[in-house]
């Protein structure tokens, strides 16, 4: 069974309650549960968690080496500015794609650089909530696609 790791940074954990015009109106339980939905029609393992701390995203990254087959991360404002995730990335062999609800491309000038997506297997950015599934179908077929050579 394929398993992923859907992993939040900081703040996320507000999604839904603050900021509906940037960030959409579901809550992040509302789309957390859409990715199990997801996983469980495809017979795909999804665990989702959300932390507001970068050493435990860290952390988490680590482990999702030994546990899964691929990550989904949204770094939160941690995508702007950590080395250290950016190397947590680099330093696990499983594909991260990387996630955003905004596009990042479209706001602040601080926000359309990505330290992160350097070691991205991909980003997608600009689609809301959707946005997780979308990833979540790339970061699958990629598996897939890897499985096959
Ligand atoms: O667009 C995204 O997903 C971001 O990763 C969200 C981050 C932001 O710093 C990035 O530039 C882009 C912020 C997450 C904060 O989430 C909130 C949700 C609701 C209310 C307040 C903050």
């Amino acid at each position: 069974m394929t398993r992923i790791h859907v992993l939040n940074g900081p703040n996320l954990n507000l999604l839904g309650r603050r900021e509906p015009t940037i960030y959409g109106q579901d809550t992040l339980a509302d789309i957390e549960a859409r990715l199990i939905a997801w996983g469980d029609a495809r017979k795909v393992r999804v665990n989702c968690r959300q932390s507001n701390h970068e050493g435990v995203l860290i952390d988490w990254l680590h482990e999702a080496a030994e546990e899964a087959d691929g990550v989904i991360l949204n770094p939160g404002g941690l995508t702007h500015t950590s080395v250290a995730l950016l190397d947590a990335i680099q330093a696990i062999p499983i594909p991260v794609v990387e996630v955003h609800l905004s596009n990042i491309h479209a706001r602040e000038d601080f926000r359309a650089r990505s330290l992160t997506a350097r070691a991205a297997a991909g980003v997608v950015a600009g689609f809301g909530a959707l946005g997780y599934e979308l990833a979540a179908e790339a970061l699958l077929r990629l598996l897939t696609a890897d499985r096959r050579r």
